[in-house]
């Protein structure tokens, strides 16, 4: 065997610390045994031939001293880790932290204090019921999970697209979670919620009904990660310098405003493109149009929350934005895509305990539970406890303690002394780290009234409202968006078996709004029950406008960030192609050129354009408006192509803007378009159509409840 040239001598990694980018060296990536590029295995050596097994003679049996091939298949073999119990299929990015303002008024965070300073994030948004492989798009929660690397350490801010959660206390959750996945004798439905073991659970826990409403909202069918909000859920609290707290709501809020898909269409883009949203995350970071929100406080004082209509502590309310305004305090941008799914997104282990000194806990009972669980979990699903030292988890500040050993140990720490207090060095001995009572995390220490100290297993009068905020929110929502929450619901319930089961959950809508109740009765055609007993009288409240999508105060009637599919075929003319194209980027858009076949067609002319996409694969639910610049002749003959009809057919019903070149009359025709506000020529009345849907044409394609 040739000897290795240029080898660099072995780095001294022993070390009491470890820091992300001592461990990055540890690994190997791109063969560090071999600075050449050489296949090795994984002690180094050298692999002469990667297609054959060694035999004995060209057909004989295969021998087992073929160390090159048991290290390979060994490894493949166990290549697969648990995949998370909820949350298991997710995508990430990571990004940065840019902060507006100090904050060191009400909070001593390190990444609060200098106006401009950056804190590297890595940022995974997840849906909750489905397996690692499900697809992008069902009705379902998105988790919104953000990793500071702080300069003091790593903070997780484990939220999700929706500010209120299923139930109260954690004791709950693990039913929760195994009524909503798939169900336990029959093993389906996978990622999706319209089944009755979930409707049986939720009917039977009035908690749950502010987040149905949530759940059954177009909030669960986003149109991408770039235009949902994310939510801390929990009040948390700010802690400053001089020891005061301040109690504390984080929003994250989207720079390209709110915008979700409409259910026909988040179900035909599963079957398009399972990874939809994937595929959009990495498609805005590879162009350079980088996702970026705002992160936003609601912040208040004791005093606030004695006032309060609702406890605080209570992850099922929400404060509205009309009540407490959301003050920005800084943007996170997401400008780089994961190297490696398994090693990132995979591995990165999130966990709401990760805190760092400056922000605090509350006494929320589901937060209190959260900070048990995902230590927890981690040691399943990676195995060890050290996955803390698995680059992406890994903090980028100095980690020193005496923690020791364990599976998978990387760390070569230096020295006898590995406990505390040690007096080695009066022998002159390295000694490690000492506790920092100045610096060091101390917990808030609690005002008496939030405990008397006595062990119950209880839960606060004060949590007991169940439908009030239920209420506010379907009543804040745009008429459009109270038609598709009563026809999700519709949906839903229509996949229920057991008719107690609907009968219960339509009791419980009673108490929400008698008539969103009577159009989902009259949508399974069943008889309205009476309301359930309500252990509080629901209120009316003021409605929050900052709860709706549509025509509420973060929609954006934007191009930017939005795609247009144009399609093209035979005949069609360049000059209008580019038109439309360079009309779309100028308004930061991004035009997706659509063809009945990928390599593309002769254009007027006789000269060929490639497609971005071919027809059947690439339908209009994956775009957000459509132009068709097509000849007659090809639109004629379009019109025979089932695809080229439910095109047009799709982003009509899905309410998109359609622009056409008079050519396209024969196909418009077929798909049944008729002529609104949204179906334009080329010119820039589509350009201001295509950032924005046309509400008013649903009743026209479309029996809502
Ligand atoms: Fe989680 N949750 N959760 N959760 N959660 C997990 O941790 C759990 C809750 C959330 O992208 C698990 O590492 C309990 C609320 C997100 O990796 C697990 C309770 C909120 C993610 C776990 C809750 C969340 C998780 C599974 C009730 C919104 C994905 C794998 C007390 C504020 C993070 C893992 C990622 C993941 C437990 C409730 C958000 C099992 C016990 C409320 C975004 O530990």
């Amino acid at each position: 065997m040739a000897t290795k040239k240029g080898t660099p001598p072995p780095k001294d990694y022993s070390s009491d610390r470890g820091n992300a980018d001592e461990l990055h060296q540890h690994v190997p990536t791109r063969g560090p045994h071999d600075p050449e590029g050489h296949l090795t295995t994984n002690q180094g050596i050298r692999v002469s031939d990667n297609q054959n097994q060694l035999k004995s003679g060209p057909r004989g049996a295969v021998l087992l001293e073929d160390f090159v091939l048991r290290e390979k298949i060994f490894h493949f073999d166990h290549e697969r880790i648990p995949e998370r119990i909820v949350h298991a299929r997710g995508s990430a990015a990571h990004g940065y932290f840019e902060l507006y303002k100090s904050q060191a008024a009400i909070t001593k965070a390190d990444l609060f204090q200098r106006a401009g300073e950056r804190t590297p994030v890595f940022v995974r948004f997840s849906t909750v019921a489905g397996g690692a492989g499900s697809v992008d798009t069902p009705r379902d929660v998105r988790g919104f999970a953000v990793k500071f690397y702080t300069k003091e350490g790593n903070w997780d801010l484990v939220g999700n697209n929706i500010p209120v959660f299923f139930i109260q206390d954690a004791i709950k959750f693990p039913d929760l979670i195994h009524s909503v996945k798939m169900e336990a004798d029959k093993g389906y439905p996978q990622a999706a919620s319209a089944h009755d073991t979930f409707w049986d659970f939720i009917s039977l826990m009035p908690e749950s009904t502010h987040m149905v409403m949530w759940a059954m909202s177009d909030r669960t069918i986003p149109r991408s990660f770039a235009t949902m909000e994310g939510f801390g859920v929990h009040t948390f609290r700010f802690v400053n310098a001089k020891g005061k707290s301040t109690f504390v709501k984080f929003h994250w809020k989207p720079k390209l405003g709110l915008q979700s898909t409409l259910w026909d269409e988040a179900v035909k883009i599963a079957g398009a493109d399972p990874d939809f949203q994937r595929r959009d995350l990495f498609e805005r970071i590879d162009t350079g149009n980088f996702p970026e929100w705002e992160l936003g406080v609601q912040t208040f004082d004791e005093e606030f929350a004695e006032s309060f209509d609702f406890d605080v502590l209570d992850p099922t309310k929400i404060i509205p934005e009309e009540v407490i305004p959301v003050k920005m305090i800084g943007r996170m941008v997401l400008d780089r895509y994961p190297d490696n799914f398994f090693a990132e997104t995979e591995q990165v282990a999130y966990c709401p305990a990760n805190i760092v000194p400056g922000v605090d806990f509350t006494n929320d009972p589901l937060l209190q539970g959260r900070l048990f669980s995902y230590l927890d979990t981690q040691k399943s699903r990676l195995g060890s406890v050290n996955f803390h030292q698995i680059p992406i988890n890994a903090a980028k500040c100095p980690v020193m303690n005496f923690q020791r050993d364990g599976m998978m140990q990387m760390l070569q720490p230096k020295g006898r002394a590995n406990y505390e207090p040690n007096s080695l060095n009066e022998a002159g001995e390295i000694t490690g780290p000492r506790e920092c009572p100045e610096t060091g995390f101390t917990t808030f220490e609690e005002a008496e009234r939030e405990s008397d100290g006595s062990k119950l297993r209880i839960r606060a009068e004060s949590f007991a409202d169940h439908y009030s905020q239920a209420r506010l929110f379907f009543r804040s929502l745009h008429e459009a968006e109270q038609a598709h929450l009563a026809s999700a619901l519709v949906f839903e319930l229509s996949k229920v078996g057991l008719a107690h089961i609907r009968n219960r959950v339509m009791s419980n809508l009673v108490n929400v709004d008698a008539s969103l109740a009577q159009r989902v009765a009259d949508g399974l055609a069943m008889p309205l029950p009476k309301a359930s007993p309500a252990a509080v009288k629901p209120r009316d409240l003021d409605p929050s406008p900052a709860l709706r999508i549509i025509e509420g105060p973060r929609q954006r009637k934007t191009l930017e960030g939005r795609c247009v599919g144009i399609l093209f075929a035979d005949g069609s003319d360049l000059a209008e192609i580019n038109a439309v194209k360079a009309a779309v980027e100028a308004a930061k858009g991004k035009p997706v050129l659509i063809s009945p076949k990928v390599g593309g067609a002769k254009l007027k002319g006789g000269k060929m354009l490639a497609a971005d996409g071919q027809l059947a694969g690439t339908p209009s639910v994956t775009v957000d408006a459509i132009a068709l610049v097509l000849a007659p002749a090809a639109a004629e003959m379009l019109a025979k192509d089932g695809a080229a009809v439910q095109f047009v057919m799709d982003a009509f019903g899905h309410l998109k803007a359609i622009g056409a070149t008079d050519g396209a009359k024969a196909l418009m025709d077929k798909a049944g378009v008729e002529k609104d506000k949204g179906v334009t020529g080329l010119g820039p009345d589509f350009i201001k159509a295509a950032g924005m849907r046309f509400w008013d044409r649903e009743p026209k394609v479309r029996m809502l409840a």
